[in-house]
């Protein structure tokens, strides 16, 4: 594979916007190297500016969930985009899109769109310590929900201390408010609230975790905090913005059956487009302006064409939910396939899956959590990047991220992969 073109690309960004991206898991620092610029993209392939085809597993991080390109979304875009592409206003589709939302999602009555999964985080935490008039909260080692100060924190010294700030430009201030927890360990959440008493307006979670590589929940950890919430008044809020629409038609709510208090979504609910969403029961959402005190707002908030692009999309996963199933498939055969490759190689690893989200992990001891996602050999992690790069296969820039399926791939493509991956490490 050659990227000269990526390469002299990337120079000219790096002149005029920092570190060359937009967002920084793009520019592969995580793996080494120069990022590969995409020219177009169709189905389950990445076109690049030299002319290489990828088989693509991120799938823009999560939303291409039908594959690049689908002409349902694309169709609906550019005929909304001749009517204009932005009112300020409100308009028809901004409510059918939120009643098929609804009508998908358990325990939700209304849903607020914002432009990003950030904003749907960051508003779901104001919108929780607003109807509880309580200012704490907790977050998971590992987990991530957009850029907001309150998200952007790491342990504090003590285990059940507040955290401090993780980046220049969030203040000890914000930092005071958010408390760390350890994923599928439920006495690190326990300890907290007895810490903390009365003062935890909710909990936010990744359900199953992405930003740690994929971590399946342990039984009776979900189940663990759903009661935890309720015995201490707080709320439980899951972060869907990678989950929603993906693991089921009504998320991890529906697939494992547990109940969360606001939900936040975001990429497959844009179907490509900048679109994120909460949404709770009225009871919650009353709270938010203009019918409540709680403010949020947002100038291209239900933008008309981002509400094109995610009504086709969601409507098409509504009216074939065998697309769930077909993806599941298709993850649990490139699951075997991988691991029967690289258990013939001897190469030490563990692969986590929940549906179409899979992370392979170069260590020994089962990941369940951050800690243990972090005992990964990273040194192996890229070569494996890079030598599956070299094959034509596209997958995470960072050991600490989730592979995400598209319905586009085909058994072939899934060959191909695991045929490529027994290449790459039969050099190890
Ligand atoms: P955005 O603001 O990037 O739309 O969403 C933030 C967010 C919130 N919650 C979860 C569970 C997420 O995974 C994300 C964003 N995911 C990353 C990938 N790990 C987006 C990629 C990037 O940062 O460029």
């Amino acid at each position: 594979m050659i990227y000269k073109r990526s390469s002299a690309l990337f120079s000219e960004a790096e002149k005029v916007i920092p570190g060359g991206v937009n967002s920084p898991v793009r520019a592969f620092k995580a793996v080494g190297g120069t990022p590969i610029f995409v020219e177009k993209a169709k189905g389950a392939y990445l076109y690049d500016v030299d002319g290489n085809r990828l088989i693509d597993y991120i799938n823009s991080w999560g939303p291409m969930i039908l594959g690049h390109a689908h002409e349902l979304v694309v169709n609906a875009v550019i005929d909304k985009a001749k009517k204009g592409t932005s009112f300020g206003m409100p308009t028809k589709i901004e409510t059918e899109i939120a009643q098929l939302a609804v009508s998908m999602v358990p325990n939700i009555e209304k849903i607020r769109f914002v432009n990003s999964g950030t904003e749907a985080c960051m508003s779901a935490v104001r919108l929780a310590r607003g109807y509880t008039g309580k200012d704490k909260i907790i977050k998971f080692a590992g987990c991530y929900h957009g850029h907001s100060d309150s998200f952007l924190i790491q342990a504090g010294s003590g285990a059940v201390t507040f955290g401090s700030p993780n980046s220049p430009g969030v203040t000890q201030g914000t930092a005071k408010d958010t408390l760390l927890a350890q994923f599928n360990n439920l006495e690190s959440v326990a300890q907290l609230f007895e810490a903390n008493k009365n003062e935890i307006a909710c909990i936010i979670i990744e359900p199953v975790p992405g930003n740690m590589g994929c971590i399946p929940p342990k039984a009776g950890f979900l189940e663990g905090l759903r009661t935890l919430c309720d015995a201490h008044n707080a709320l439980l809020v899951f972060d869907e913005v990678m989950t929603g629409f993906r693991l089921a038609k009504g998320g991890v709510q529906e697939l494992l059956n547990i109940k969360a208090d606001i939900v936040c979504f975001g990429k497959v609910i844009g179907g490509g487009l900048p679109v994120g969403a909460f949404a709770a029961r009225n009871e919650i959402m009353k709270h938010l302006a203009p019918e409540g005190p709680v403010y949020q707002a947002g100038t291209l908030s239900g933008n008309p064409l981002a509400m094109a692009a995610g009504l086709a999309m969601l409507t098409e996963l509504n009216n074939n939910p065998s697309i769930f199933k077909s993806l599941e498939n298709k993850t649990a055969y490139l699951h075997k396939g991988l691991s029967q490759v690289l258990i013939q190689n001897n190469i030490t690893h563990t692969i986590n899956r929940v549906g179409s989200m899979i992370s392979v992990h170069f260590c020994e001891e089962e990941v369940v959590d951050f800690e243990t996602a972090a005992s990964g050999n990273n040194e192996k992690f890229k070569q494996f990047f890079h030598g599956m790069l070299q094959e034509g296969i596209y997958i995470a820039p960072s050991a600490f991220e989730t592979w995400f399926l598209c319905d586009a791939l085909s058994y072939d493509d899934l060959d191909q992969t695991i045929a490529s991956c027994d290449k790459v490490v039969k050099k190890w």
